[in-house]
């Protein structure tokens, strides 16, 4: 019987590292022989990285907080149900870049859409699949403004303003502390080296 391999997932508010951090678990894992999946959301999928596109754009017409919600779960639903389930089921890793918790902290904290809302459409499309493991780069969003300063285009959210980001860390912080069990919370706020130091403990600790 083929046991179910993992499901890790990597957030965090802008300017935290995540790109330059996913690089570094994904290599720690395959280093340990582990078999993994790199992926994202929004995206993912074919399908996933149009929405995408549709939900990052600067550009587009002003966006209801409910379709972006909305937007954000039919992407996760065909993630999970072409990607990340079929992935878990044949003993693969699954790194995934965002998941929920980001719903929680960018629609929820951030747009201000009740928790209960997006509970709801969490067990509908997830029916109870939780990462088992989910790392969070916290770094308070004046540190992190500072760091995508130089990235040139603004995606829509990007655009947002610090109170936003502000609500969207308070938000993810609260969720590590409902369930301390899965978050693994780093400072990245500190030094790249000081960071991925601490990422390589948890990382041991899960292999
Ligand atoms: N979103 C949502 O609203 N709801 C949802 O359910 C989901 C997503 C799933 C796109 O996400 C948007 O989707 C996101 C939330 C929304 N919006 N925002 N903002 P994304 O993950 O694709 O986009 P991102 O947040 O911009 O992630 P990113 O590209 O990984 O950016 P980053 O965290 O800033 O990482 P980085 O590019 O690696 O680092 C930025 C710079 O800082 C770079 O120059 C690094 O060299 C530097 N850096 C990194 N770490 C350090 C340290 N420790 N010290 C100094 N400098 C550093």
């Amino acid at each position: 019987m083929t046991s179910h391999g993992k499901f890790i997932t990597l957030e965090g508010g802008e300017g935290a590292g995540k790109s330059t951090n996913m690089q570094f678990i994904y290599e720690r894992l395959c280093s340990a022989g582990k078999d993994v999946v790199l992926t994202r959301e929004p995206g993912g999928t074919a399908l996933g990285e149009r929405l995408r596109t549709l939900l990052l754009d600067s550009g587009a017409e002003r966006m209801h907080s409910d379709t972006e919600l909305l937007l954000m779960f039919a992407a996760r639903a065909e993630h999970l149900a072409k990607v990340i389930r079929p992935a878990l089921a044949q003993g693969r890793w699954v790194l995934c870049d965002r998941f929920t918790d980001a719903t929680y902290a960018y629609q929820g904290g951030g747009r201000g859409i009740q928790e209960a809302r997006i509970a709801t459409l969490e067990e509908w499309v997830q029916q109870g699949l939780q990462p088992d493991v989910t790392f969070l780069l916290d770094v308070p969003p004046e540190i992190g403004a500072t760091r995508v300063v130089q990235r040139g285009v603004q995606d829509r959210f990007e655009l947002e303003q610090r109170e936003f980001f502000e609500r969207v860390r308070g938000a993810y912080l609260q969720r590590a502390q409902q369930a301390p069990q899965r978050f693994k919370v780093v400072d990245a706020g500190r030094s790249l080296t000081q960071v991925q130091a601490q990422l390589a403990t948890y990382i041991a600790g899960i292999l």
